[in-house]
């Protein structure tokens, strides 16, 4: 089906070994001219590689791997010579002379792919193991890669598939006056479908913010000190601060890495009746920022608010289903710190409302907000549960939760049958949609395109 293809598998530069990969049909002969004869297959064989005219171009080990026993599912051949960007560059010509062409990012994991070693799903896992920033990134990949995201989709896929046969034949005898929707076990079984849906995206939720980063929205009345936040957490001056309130108008992203954890802060404009129109256009995107959010830190001046008026008179303006951590700042200036505030003597929490103390001028506090953070991302438990997941996953599995929700209405309602079994029809190609079942070209392109060259 298709060409050759050489890269070098290691990063460019100087380096103890550097592993040069060729995979596809020409590979055998290719391997026969540079190497004089083909390894035996995956024995690690000492080797010269060599020119054209047979002057040595470097030496070291040869591995080959006839297909379809190798990562691509081809014929593979790795070279494992001298770590000098030049020998890799003159190896790499040499293997073009012979037929090869240069992969493009992520080809060798796309034919991977479409040789059926793994799944979209996995592949995807591939490049996200190799960008893990932490051990939890890492781990959330590797059961991803392992294919347990995977095999979660499809069982899920095959008891809507069930389902959906079930509804179908009632429809095929409904001269028999089987009534299928009357059927309590068509109703336990959505509901257990649901519930498996459910347990499906709070991990790979995690595991999204384990990968991808969790967006946190810096909010709150101007002057709490949300700019000094940001500041702090990045380590440097990113945003301006003043005494003034309303310094902040625009948007400001940081992204920051916390203990190994992602982040992408926002800055944003205090929330307040807007002096000018500039400043209402910040509020206007602060609110477009929270409602897109992962969490709202909403912070509050502790010693001018200490019953933090500021958040419960906005409250009801923030957007429903992000969750909100309430930080107290500028405790420096009130009488008790972080260290000594008991429960009791505290201010009195917004019930039911994550709340931490801090100071953003001293950086006391900073560190049980980490703490916080790393808790709600699940990255303290090592993201044990987490499934590395990309937000086009996540977004399947919300339209796979609102045909859920559909079919259980129609269920309930006791409408056609068609009508049911449509609705399991697609929530399954959603899932499909996952593990690639029917995946466009333009979708291979945009997720591999994404890898490094050489994987
Ligand atoms: N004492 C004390 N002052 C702080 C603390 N954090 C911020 N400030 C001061 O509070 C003032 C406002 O800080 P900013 O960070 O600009 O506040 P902001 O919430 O970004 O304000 P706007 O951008 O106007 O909405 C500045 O004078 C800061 O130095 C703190 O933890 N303790
Ligand atoms: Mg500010």
């Amino acid at each position: 089906m298709s060409d050759t293809i050489v890269a070098a598998a290691t990063p460019p530069g100087r380096g103890g070994i550097a592993i040069v990969r060729v995979s596809g049909p020409a590979t055998p002969q290719i391997g026969v001219s540079v190497l004089g004869k083909l390894p035996p297959p995956r024995f690690a064989t000492a080797a010269k590689f060599r020119a054209a005219a047979g002057a040595v171009i470097d030496d070291g080990l040869a591995l080959y791997f006839p297909a379809p026993h190798s990562y691509t599912g081809e014929h593979v051949l790795e070279l494992h010579g001298h770590g000098g960007p030049v020998l890799v560059e003159a190896l790499i010509r040499r293997l073009l002379e012979l037929g090869a062409r240069r992969a493009q990012p992520g080809e060798f994991t796309q034919r991977a792919y479409l040789n059926g070693k793994l799944d979209l799903a996995q592949a995807e896992a591939v490049a996200d193991l190799i960008d893990a920033a932490s051990d939890a990134a890492a781990r959330a990949a590797r059961r991803s890669l392992e294919g347990e995201f995977s095999r979660r989709v499809l069982v899920l896929s095959e008891i809507l598939g069930e389902l959906r046969a079930d509804v179908e034949a009632g429809i095929d005898f409904a001269d028999e006056q089987i009534d299928v929707l009357s059927e309590d076990s068509l109703r336990v079984r959505l509901e257990e479908a649901a519930a498996q849906l459910a347990a499906l995206r709070v991990a790979s939720r995690q595991g999204r913010l384990l990968t991808e980063g969790m967006t946190v929205v810096i909010a709150g009345r101007p002057n709490a000190g949300k700019s000094s936040l940001l500041n702090r957490l990045a380590g440097h001056d990113a945003a301006i601060v003043t005494t003034m309130p309303g310094t902040t108008r625009d948007l400001l992203r940081e992204r920051i890495v916390l203990d190994g954890m992602p982040l992408h802060v926002l800055d944003t404009a205090g929330l307040r009746s807007a002096g000018d129109d500039i400043e209402a256009e910040g509020i206007r995107r602060a609110r477009a920022a929270m409602a897109g959010a992962d969490r709202i830190l909403f912070v509050i001046d502790a010693a001018a608010d200490p019953a933090a008026a500021g958040y419960l008179e906005e409250r009801a303006l923030l957007p429903p289903e992000v969750p909100v951590t309430v930080v107290f700042n500028k405790i420096d200036l009130t009488a008790s710190s972080a260290a000594a505030c008991e429960p009791a003597a505290c201010e009195p929490a917004p019930a039911g409302i994550a709340t931490v103390r801090l100071s953003a001028l001293t950086g006391e506090g900073l560190d049980t907000l980490a703490t916080h953070l790393k808790a709600c991302m699940g990255f303290e438990h090592g993201g044990t549960d987490a499934l590395s997941a990309r937000a086009r996953h996540l977004e399947a599995l919300t339209r796979v939760d609102a045909h859920l929700l559909q079919a259980a209405g129609q269920l309930a309602t006791r409408s056609a049958p068609e009508l049911l079994a449509e609705e399991l029809k697609r929530a399954q190609q959603a899932l499909g949609e996952i593990v690639g079942a029917d995946s466009s070209d333009e979708l291979l392109g945009r997720i591999f395109a994404r890898f490094c060259i050489g994987k």
